[in-house]
């Protein structure tokens, strides 16, 4: 053993013993809990950056952790190999998508063995191979036969730069959210999976996630967006202009009814077609709007923008005669496309009514004074202007207007959620092939599944955006029973794959069928599941989909996939910027930068590092390209050592929260290492040492034993039940400093009890730290093959120490500290050697002396 910490030796040491005893390989052992800790599959991009390393770290504590503590865990790996970046970079480097992923994974398979992630690579997915994408065809067409997945003429988000269809979530103030390019609307036929058949179950299991954010679980029921509401109709009345006799509107605010004052259709609404036919005014102003689409959620915050058509209708009770509008504001695909305008009551009627003088009607009285011309009534509270229901709460007036309405057969109850179906069809070359085939356009069948899987060919040559698939006759043209058939040149959603890889990790080689039962029976379901919260929505959402369908064909039992859900925050690091002559800022990276501080260290200037120019410190913000402030973390893998860039990700911030990325905090973590080895070292130098002798220890050495099993016990809740690593490492670097500064005893315990400490101490740090641990373990522990977590002593966490106040005569004359275990005579003893105590005593004869056991010696003279 060297007396310096050399973190690139004993990594590459210990990396290498992993290796060549397949520590972290995992098989079905029946005898054994088990526990299956999943972190988020990394896309490959070539690099792996500071927020993978946050989350592989993550995870791989909390499984170093379980193992430790006796459990069978699955740690596994793959790529989420499939995606766009694949083919922007193929057309820049004039090579394959393939190609360039192939490599992407094995630069960072490289990376991620560097910091000792304890990964069973044996079972490793690359979700761009065959072997995995067939399952996912073959589940497909299983689907299509269940009646679960559709294809529809759909109007999307268009993006022109990536050729793509871009999800509702995907356009950010109407442009790509990857490439900013303005997104356009366009009808095209896709296929869909019909999640919201499961919209309902999708909501009620949140309830049963109790290890989940809250956060997490509020965006999803937020997305899903149940709403209980009504469906009125309005009839129409003059029809001559279109064939509809009515408009049916979907309401949560029946109680507004009589404050409607106009009617509102989507522009998509088959209705404003037909009266575009005859208008050619209308034509135009729909063209218009519809070349720009943004998502829904900001659909309400557009520039309220309209066109009268010059229909009405009647209102359901008044018979009043009311015009109808078409809006920008009004979605196709939500409620029935057709909405009842209350201005008086709804903000964004209101906002419209403004814009266009349209009438406006107060229903429900106001709890302050107000200006209509100021904002509509935003409060519940008792109906006005309503003829035979004024003055019913607006909760009994939604009650009494329905069952009006419902039983005059103008109204139905409805559920509506805002959760579309999941459209799976991208336009891009570089996903799984979907497996259908046209005999003609509306003649469709699925691939058999003797013929699955439907191959991507790997070897082309991307020109464009467009798709190769597009315009490979060869590759489109297929027999299906004897007749000609082409294939489908969509490929899915990259989100179908991270769907159900979680699920494959159980039995990656598996090839009689998508799922082997007994493997998924016996890990599943993930018990820890790790990643960014930026996944709250999306793929959690259709994962824990995939898993009612898998487990509806009888591939997983149990409805959720994800039992424990841990999701990190963000890295932020400094920004720095200089304006260019255009005025333009340009982001300058930290590391050409050097900071200027006062004598008492606070930032003073910043500078470039070559140019000796001042730049401005812009605050921090999350790493990101457009920034510059990314960090590289294989460097400092080279410089520190990957035990010290674990240890920094984890002390640095609870999980939960956003890391401020600090390179001192770094060289922290660095030095702390340092001096544990050194002591790690002096001590092992030592050799054999007597047995841990509790009959000779003083109280301070006592003292150090017990905040020994103080530690163990805190970090193991910190670990388990919190996830607080940040803690957990504070508490051991706390017992670190309280052994380093321990005072010389005459007896041979001092080095006993640094000893016990120091092994504690390895074996705490091991889930973060694994390479120096393993190391020291084995010189401490070389008989035991696999490191254990420490057990705690819990006798030894109830401080022992009591405070006995002592009394001559009844006053108060001394106090003094003494274990509670002590016997009278020992107390007695202790109490009269005080020198107050002493003092007043003097010469005179104690007549009696009584005590409370750990509180009072009372003396009485
Ligand atoms: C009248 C009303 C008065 C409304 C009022 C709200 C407040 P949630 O709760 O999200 O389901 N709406 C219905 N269909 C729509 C569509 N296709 N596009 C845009 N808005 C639509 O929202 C239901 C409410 O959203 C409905 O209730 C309707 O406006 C509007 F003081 O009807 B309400």
């Amino acid at each position: 053993m060297d007396d310096q910490y050399h973190p690139q030796y004993i990594e590459k040491t210990a990396q290498a013993h992993w290796e060549e005893h397949k520590t972290f390989k995992t098989k079905e052992k029946l005898d054994k809990k088990t526990f299956y800790c999943l972190s988020m599959f990394p896309y490959p991009s070539g690099q792996l950056h500071v927020g993978h390393v946050r989350n592989y770290t993550l995870g791989d504590a909390i499984a170093r952790f379980k193992r430790m503590n006796g459990y069978h865990v699955m740690h596994p790996i793959g790529w989420d190999a499939f995606g766009l970046p694949a083919e922007g970079a193929a057309i820049k480097h004039k090579t394959a998508p393939a190609h360039w992923t192939y490599q992407n994974i094995d630069a960072m398979k490289k990376q991620l063995k560097s910091l000792g992630f304890s990964f069973d690579w044996d079972r490793e997915i690359t979700t761009c191979k065959p072997e995995y994408y067939r399952w996912e065809q073959w589940f497909f067409t299983q689907l299509y036969k269940k009646g679960l997945v559709y294809r529809k003429w759909s109007a999307v988000n268009w993006c022109p730069q990536d050729c793509t269809v871009l999800a509702n979530e995907q356009v950010e103030a109407g442009r790509c959210w990857r490439c900013d390019t303005l997104v356009e609307r366009k009808k095209l036929p896709q296929w869909f999976l019909k999640i919201t058949d499961y919209a309902d179950e999708l909501l009620i299991g949140l309830d049963t996630l109790s290890e989940w954010p809250e956060q997490v679980k509020a965006m999803q029921r937020n997305w899903i967006g149940r709403s209980e509401g009504l469906d009125i109709d309005f009839s129409i009345i003059d029809t001559s202009l279109v064939k509809e006799t009515v408009l049916t509107v979907y309401t949560t605010r029946p109680d507004t009814l009589m404050g409607v004052t106009c009617l509102l259709l989507a522009i998509e609404h088959p209705i404003s077609m037909t009266l575009a036919n005859d208008n050619p005014e209308l034509a135009k102003w729909i063209q218009q709007r519809q070349q720009t689409k943004v998502s829904d959620a900001t659909v309400s915050t557009l520039d309220k923008q309209g066109f009268n058509t010059g229909l009405y209708v009647k209102h359901p009770l008044t018979q009043e005669a009311l015009p109808v509008w078409i809006a920008n504001y009004v979605l196709m695909d939500y409620g029935s496309g057709v909405v009842m305008a209350v201005p008086g009551h709804d903000p964004r009627d209101w906002e419209f009514a403004m814009a266009y003088q349209l009438p406006i009607k107060v229903v429900i009285q106001s709890k302050e004074t107000f200006d209509i011309k100021k904002g509509p009534v935003l409060n519940t509270g008792l109906l006005m202007n309503s003829n035979e229901f004024d003055g019913l709460t607006c909760e009994a007036a939604k009650q009494a207007i329905s069952d009006v309405l419902i039983s005059a057969q103008m109204g139905a109850r409805r559920v509506n959620y805002r959760l579309r179906d999941w459209g799976v069809s991208r336009q891009r070359y570089w996903g799984t092939p979907i497996p259908m085939r046209y005999l003609s356009e509306d003649q469709i069948v699925s691939v058999p599944d003797h013929e699955l899987p439907v191959i991507l060919p790997e070897n082309v040559q991307l020109k464009g955006m467009q798709s190769p698939l597009k315009e490979d006759l060869d590759w489109q043209k297929v027999q299906h029973e004897g007749q000609a058939a082409t294939r489908e040149t969509d490929t899915f959603d990259t989100f179908m794959e991270s769907s159900w890889y979680y699920a494959r990790f159980c039995c990656p080689d598996f090839t009689q069928g998508m799922l082997d039962t007994a493997a998924t029976d016996y890990w599943l379901p993930v018990d820890q599941y790790v990643g960014g919260i930026e996944h709250a929505c999306m793929h959690l959402l259709y994962a824990r989909f995939f898993h009612r369908l898998l487990r509806d064909m009888g591939l997983v039992k149990g409805n959720e996939p994800f039992k424990r859900l841990l999701c990190q925050g963000m890295v932020l690091a400094d920004t720095f910027y200089k304006l260019d002559d255009q005025g333009v800022k340009e982001w300058i990276s930290s590391s050409d930068i050097k900071i200027e501080r006062n004598d008492q260290g606070v930032f003073r200037e910043a500078r470039h590092r070559d140019t000796d120019e001042v730049v401005t410190y812009a605050g921090m913000s999350k790493m990101s390209k457009s920034k510059n402030n990314g960090i590289d973390p294989q460097g400092l893998i080279d410089h520190y050592g990957a035990d010290t860039v674990r240890l920094y990700m984890l002390f640095a911030a609870p999980p939960e929260q956003q890391l401020e990325w600090s390179i001192s905090g770094v060289e922290g973590a660095y030095r702390f290492l340092k001096k544990f080895w050194k002591m790690a070292y002096q001590d092992l130098s030592q050799g054999s040492l007597p047995d841990l002798d509790r009959s000779i220890w003083t109280s301070t050495q006592k003292a150090t034993y017990q905040q020994i099993h103080q530690t163990i016990d805190k970090v193991t809740d910190d670990f388990s039940r919190r996830q607080t690593f940040n803690t957990a490492i504070a508490r051991i670097m706390e017992l670190f400093n309280v052994i380093s500064k321990q005072k010389k005893e005459s007896n041979s315990q001092d080095a006993v009890i640094k000893r016990e400490a120091l092994k504690a101490m390895t074996s705490l740090l091991a889930p973060i730290t694994p390479h120096i641990a393993h190391t020291l373990w084995q010189l401490y522990q070389p008989e035991e093959t696999e490191m254990s977590w420490p057990s705690c002593d819990e006798t030894l966490l109830i401080s022992d120490q009591a405070t006995y106040v002592v009394q001559v005569n009844g006053k108060v004359r001394a106090r003094f500290d003494a274990s509670i275990t002590l016997l009278e005579d020992e107390v007695f003893r202790i109490a009269l050697s005080q020198t107050n105590v002493q003092k007043n005593i003097g010469t005179q004869t104690i007549k009696k002396m009584i005590w409370v056991p750990g509180k009072l010696v009372s003396i009485v003279l």
